[in-house]
């Protein structure tokens, strides 16, 4: 990851590199994550009420994020098969270093998988330990719509986010309500079978 440029978003906190990936880095990428997914497959959570999340999720590192009837939380082990969660690949806490600077590494990579119709409401992500940590989000394959708005509530806005485009959520805007509205079908071909992977590095516990 040579050369990010970061753009202003005119949201404090909220930091955008577009494009900070190459096509080869963007390949590279989903090459390590699909391989993942032979030990930690794609499966869908159910919220705490019982309803299915549209988006497939599975995680990389030593804690993923899990949902279900009993509440969120991080948790060192696939829900499904009971095993670690496979390795990050180097390359996202070398990104994580060199565009937040934070002087601990991520300890979780949440891997959300968006096919046809995935969507996900507005939130905010309140289940890490030190909400001072800022989380990046890596975007690979279609393009999705984004929509970000203050911690406080008020007005939300949208941006698209593509395929090699790199976030960050700090400060401020940490606490940001976000979600995707939907996703660009046909925008990339990257993602094999179509659609979009997110990846969130996060400082969990
Ligand atoms: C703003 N994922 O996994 S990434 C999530 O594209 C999540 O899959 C979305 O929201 C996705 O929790 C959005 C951009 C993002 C990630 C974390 C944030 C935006 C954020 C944390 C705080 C505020
Ligand atoms: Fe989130």
């Amino acid at each position: 990851m040579g050369r990010a440029r970061e753009i202003d978003t005119g949201m404090e906190g909220f930091r955008f590199w577009p494009g900070a990936l190459s096509a080869s880095e963007q390949t590279g990428l989903l090459g390590a994550v699909l391989a993942a997914e032979a030990s930690a497959p794609f499966y869908r959570p159910v919220t705490p009420g019982g309803r299915a999340f549209s988006v497939e999720m599975t995680g990389l590192g030593p804690l993923g994020w899990v949902s279900d009837r009993a509440g969120y939380r991080y948790q060192p082990t696939h829900p499904v098969t009971g095993a670690p969660w496979p390795p990050m690949p180097d390359a996202l806490p070398d990104l994580w270093r060199d565009l937040t600077g934070w002087p601990e590494p991520p300890d979780a990579c949440l891997v959300n998988r968006y096919r046809d119709g995935a969507k996900m409401g507005l939130h905010q992500d309140l289940d890490e330990r030190d909400h001072g940590a800022p989380v990046l989000s890596v975007s690979l394959g279609d393009t999705a719509v984004f929509r970000i708005g203050a911690a406080g509530g008020g007005s939300t806005r949208t941006v698209r986010l593509a395929s090699g485009d790199v976030c960050a959520l700090t400060g401020p805007a940490r606490l940001a309500r976000h979600g995707i509205d939907r996703i660009i079908a046909g925008s990339s071909s990257l993602v094999p079978g179509g659609g979009r992977i997110n990846l969130t590095l996060r400082r969990a516990l």
